[in-house]
């Protein structure tokens, strides 16, 4: 029986997990700690707020007092039970945020799993225990036309966020060779879906369609991304769980890499058709802008591993997860609507009306 503490679960991957995990066991139980910035948002959860099976608590994994009450079954969240399993999803997680300020990253991404890992390590003293450190491919730094991300390539981080996530599998890969603290660390590829906060690309292209904004394109728009659905990555995170074996790391792909001004294009071309436009009367909203710094060409992921070992393999294709996640937008703007009022309008301002 799995108690698994999730943290940064009410952002959008930890989120879509939370929904996914719950209803796929019915008899796991999931302790939610998010500090809730910007980007976590307890309406993500309102399916699962009420079942009995799942606890919310407001907490920084920087807090090293709280989580030792959550891991030794002191808070009351916790009802006296003790989580043999961690799920790291709390992470600082834009690149352009980390460019333009990068201190909360090393705090979150760095040190933020550290005292998760010492929290563990101080905790468990007995067997079925797991630590899963949610990574991304960006550690593995850029590849050029050729080639993939296994998991033996080594890490070449580009951005202050790729930095801090890499230092966070750093100090698993540490815990895990040192205090042999059972740890799987998974690297997954560009997630999209329901929730995704719009400030990464899909969801703002389609929210600033249905808003009549342009469509900012880093750079000549060539930069690939292999493009997986979140609810491929919750399935596979899910295998790790029960079929992982610790102190391995296993890359997560979509098989489905895409040029990030076809993506548009084609967010463009079915939106027309979704709202009845004429064909390729959003055209004009596409606008190319300063690139990213040190904006990294290309990501592939290899899932050889995880297809031949945990026998997973992405469900989703591409076609219609952009569709679905297109009608969800078109269908959830009050999520969204709040969201791009607020904080975020400064953000947006910073990052594109300078640019
Ligand atoms: P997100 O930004 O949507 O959510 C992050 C969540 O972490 C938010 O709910 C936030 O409130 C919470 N959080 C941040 N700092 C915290 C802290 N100090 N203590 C507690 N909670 C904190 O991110 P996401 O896109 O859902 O990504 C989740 C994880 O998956 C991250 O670790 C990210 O690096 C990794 N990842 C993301 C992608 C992607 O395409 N989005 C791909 C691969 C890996
Ligand atoms: O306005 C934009 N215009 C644009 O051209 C934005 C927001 C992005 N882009 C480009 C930059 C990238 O090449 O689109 C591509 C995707 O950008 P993001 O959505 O910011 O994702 P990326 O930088 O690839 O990082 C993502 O994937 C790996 C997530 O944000 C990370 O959390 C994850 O680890």
């Amino acid at each position: 029986m799995k108690k698994i503490l999730v943290t940064g679960g009410a952002g959008f991957i930890g989120s879509n997990f939370i929904r996914y995990i719950l209803g796929e066991h019915p008899e796991y139980q999931v302790i939610n700690i998010d500090k809730l910035t910007y980007a976590g948002n307890l309406e993500n959860l309102r399916e699962v707020e009420e079942n009995p099976r799942y606890v919310f608590v407001r907490g920084d994994i920087l807090d090293e007092e709280l989580i030792s009450e959550l891991l030794n079954g002191k808070h009351p969240a916790t009802n006296n039970q003790l989580p043999n399993t961690i799920i790291n999803f709390a992470a600082e997680s834009h690149v352009d945020r980390s460019i333009a300020d990068p201190s909360s990253f090393v705090e979150t991404n760095v040190h933020g799993t550290q005292v998760l890992l010492d929290g563990a390590r101080k905790a468990w003293k007995g067997n079925n225990n797991l630590f899963v450190q949610v990574s991304t491919d960006e550690v593995y730094g850029s590849l050029g036309s050729t080639g993939y991300f296994t998991e033996d390539t080594p890490l070449a981080p580009n951005s202050p966020y790729s930095a801090s996530k890499a230092g966070g599998d750093l100090m698993v890969k540490a815990y895990w060779e040192t205090y042999k603290l059972p740890c799987i660390i998974t690297r997954c590829s560009n997630n999209y879906g329901h929730y995704q906060f719009p400030e990464k690309l899909i969801p703002l292209m389609i929210t600033n369609v249905i808003e009549g904004k342009p469509l900012p394109v880093y750079g000549d728009g060539q930069n690939v991304r292999d493009w997986i659905h979140v609810e491929d990555h919750c399935r596979g995170i899910d295998l790790i769980l029960s079929k992982g074996n610790a102190g391995e790391v296993y890359n997560i792909g979509g098989n489905n890499e895409w040029k990030n001004i076809d993506i548009v294009r084609l967010i463009t071309g079915k939106m027309e058709d979704i709202l009845g436009l004429k064909k390729g009367s959003l055209a004009s909203l596409i606008k190319f802008v300063k690139d990213r710094p040190g904006h990294d060409r290309r990501y592939a992921i290899d899932s050889s591993k995880i297809i031949k070992d945990l026998d997973w393999k992405p469900l989703y294709s591409f076609e219609k997860g952009i569709e679905e996640t297109i009608r969800w937008y078109l269908s959830s703007k009050e999520w969204w609507e709040g969201i791009k009022r607020g904080e975020y309008m400064q953000y947006y301002e910073r990052n594109y009306l300078k640019r």
